[in-house]
């Protein structure tokens, strides 16, 4: 069977689209999905993003695989390339906004011009339980909380955007090796379902610089879950405004944690690059 693809990349956060919208389960398995993710014997992405029908009443449902085959719950970038995707697929008559069923509930994708999306992510969980992590009782948030790895003391802050994230404040994200500690915090057994590690230094209130380990995928250029959750867990330790820009190392997502709904709400690109047949 040929199956055509779309490569989009939201910040150089690179996914391959797959209009899955005729079946109710993927088309390409996760073991196919590793192979097309890779680098040098395949189309080379960080994750592999299925558009499928849409379940309770919403209009598409997204699943997506890892680099390394994993399924996450939510990807922040790819569901900005979704809602392109989605816009490209429908033609340009076709609506702007739309309700997006993923296994982190429901979250919704709004274009916002010819390459700019704002979704809103919902509300974050913040409780040891909800992460899920051991690093607290079930009912406690982890705020500033100790931890040991790679034989060295962190202390760390923990969000769910749906998926597991840790982050760390450091004076400077340049001095961190994240391929040797990365992976150190993604397998910490304090983490039972693993982490999205993210390394965060505070330029100020309302502008972050973040370097990212990715669960399932290791160093990418940016991770829009994790910029969100950056931001509500520099607002609990209180070292950030609920309004501010992240900077990752492929580009700028805005990002609010809203005083008035709780949802988190961010901003960024989602870029077409190129079409193929498997
Ligand atoms: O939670 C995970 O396993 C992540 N690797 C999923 C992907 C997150 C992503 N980087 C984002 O932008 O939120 C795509």
């Amino acid at each position: 069977m040929e199956i055509e693809f779309t490569k989009y990349h939201g910040l150089g956060n690179d996914f391959i689209l797959i209009d899955n919208r005729a079946d109710t389960e993927p088309i390409i398995s996760s073991e196919q999905a590793v192979q097309l993710c890779d680098r040098h014997f395949g189309i080379g992405a960080d994750g592999v993003i299925f558009a499928l029908p849409g379940k309770d009443g919403t209009d598409y449902t997204m699943r997506i695989f890892n680099s390394d085959g994993s399924e996450p719950e939510m990807c922040g970038n790819g569901i900005r390339c979704l809602a392109k995707f989605l816009w490209d697929l429908e033609g340009v008559d076709s609506k702007t906004e739309y309700r997006i069923h993923t296994l982190a509930g429901l979250i919704s994708p709004k274009l916002e011009g010819e390459d700019k999306v704002r979704v809103d992510m919902g509300i974050p969980q913040l409780l040891a339980a909800q992460i899920p992590t051991t690093l607290a009782e079930a009912d406690q948030k982890v705020i500033n909380t100790p931890i040991e790895v790679a034989g060295q003391s962190w202390e760390v802050t923990c969000v769910s955007m749906g998926n597991p994230h840790c982050i760390t404040f450091v004076e400077d994200v340049a001095a961190i090796s994240l391929e040797a500690i990365g992976p150190q915090f993604e397998h910490h057994p304090a983490f039972p379902q693993r982490t999205n590690t993210e390394f965060i230094q505070v330029v100020r209130p309302d502008y972050l610089k973040m370097r990212v380990w990715e669960r399932g995928a290791g160093v990418t250029l940016a991770c829009g879950t994790g910029a969100c959750a950056s931001v509500v867990a520099a607002v609990l330790a209180q070292k950030g405004d609920t309004r501010a820009t992240v900077e990752l190392p492929g580009g700028c997502l805005e990002i609010e944690w809203s005083e008035q709904d709780q949802r988190v709400y961010m901003t960024g690109p989602a870029k077409r690059v190129f079409s193929g047949r498997l």
